[in-house]
């Protein structure tokens, strides 16, 4: 990726992203990697590549947006993050879907960017890590009411809509996850129908804060946590942060998406995480921080409402949820 780094966020060069990435799936530690092995790598030396900071992925150090993060936040440990996972292709069980995911075929992989656009675009695996990466350490809610801190890997959404250039006439984006019976069969007893489905409003899939992400903790991707590269959208539920993505379509109306197809009266569009605004069947004041007892205040828009109220200037958030 050409153009300016972000000069708020560590980074990876491209070359080194590309090298280690393909050292590691070279050495199959992260192609095959299931939560025993995720112990194995963990003693693996050197420390996966982060140059320019002198710091190491995972150590929390500046925030890498303004309020991106709450000072005093850590991040959960790698664990929880890759064993505590919605990924309803292959489980409904949160905990079963890490070993479940391993039959998941990452290589090839083709993301599509396509519909409004000029200029069209077919990314390999490739491309898509070759990237130019940026670490983002982000609050993360799930609709359920738990939450986790995670040092996601990848780069700005924006960047590259930028390449692909939306029409005029674009005004939202929609994103397909992949999806096959055979690599996932347990998808027939999800409840909900496939491929999974989200959609963004063109400026809040521009916003800074909105990412592709290709890895966390430093890492690839675990395939239960969306490999190779996923939706991250801090503000919203977790939901919209769809996985395992292959298609990328501007539109010129709003998208449908999973959750508001399979009940449109519990899940809306927007989908912003908003405290004030409880699920029909729950409070969404509290969360839970996995790895904690305590509840703790949900936070308006996760705690990022400095950076996106203004996309929702005007709109009443209770009708618009
Ligand atoms: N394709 C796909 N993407 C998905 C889901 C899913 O079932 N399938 N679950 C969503 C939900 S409900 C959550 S909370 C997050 C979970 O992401 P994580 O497992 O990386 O924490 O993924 C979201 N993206
Ligand atoms: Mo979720």
């Amino acid at each position: 990726m050409d153009g300016p780094s972000d000069p708020l966020s560590p980074e990876i060069t491209p070359e080194e992203t590309f090298l280690n990435r393909r050292f590691f799936l070279k050495a199959g530690i992260w192609a095959g990697s299931t939560l025993a092995t995720a112990g194995l790598y963990q003693t693996f030396k050197p420390a996966p590549a982060v140059k320019n900071t002198g710091r190491e992925i995972g150590t929390v150090a500046e925030p890498p947006l303004p309020g991106a993060i709450a000072v005093g936040e850590t991040p959960n440990r790698f664990e929880d993050i890759a064993g505590y996972n919605n990924f309803y292709e292959f489980s409904t069980n949160k905990s079963a879907v890490a070993s479940r995911a391993q039959s998941l075929q990452t290589t090839p992989w083709t993301l599509q960017v396509g519909g409004l656009v000029e200029h069209p675009l077919s990314l390999s695996l490739e491309d898509i890590l070759g990237f130019e990466a940026v670490q983002r350490i982000y609050r993360f809610r799930c609709v359920e009411g738990w939450s986790m801190v995670i040092p996601w890997v990848g780069f700005p959404l924006a960047k590259l809509l930028s390449l692909a250039v939306p029409t005029d006439q674009a005004t939202h984006v929609a994103f397909e996850s992949y999806y096959d019976r055979q690599q996932m069969p347990h998808s027939l007893f999800a409840g909900i129908a496939f491929p999974y489905l989200e959609g963004l409003r063109l400026d809040e899939a521009l916003h800074p804060l909105t990412l592709m992400a290709t890895g966390l903790y430093g890492k690839t991707l675990p395939n239960q946590n969306g490999a190779p590269v996923r939706l991250v959208v801090p503000w919203k539920y977790g939901f919209k942060s769809i996985k395992s993505v292959v298609k990328i379509t501007l539109t010129d109306h709003q998208p449908t998406t999973t959750w508001n197809r399979a009940n449109a009266r519990e899940y809306g569009f927007y989908s912003n995480v908003n405290p004030t605004v409880n699920h029909p069947r729950w409070s969404q004041a509290y969360e839970r921080r996995i790895g904690e007892t305590d509840l703790r205040p949900t936070l308006m828009f996760n705690g990022y409402a400095d950076q996106v109220a203004h996309l929702y200037t005007g709109m009443n958030l209770r009708q618009n949820f």
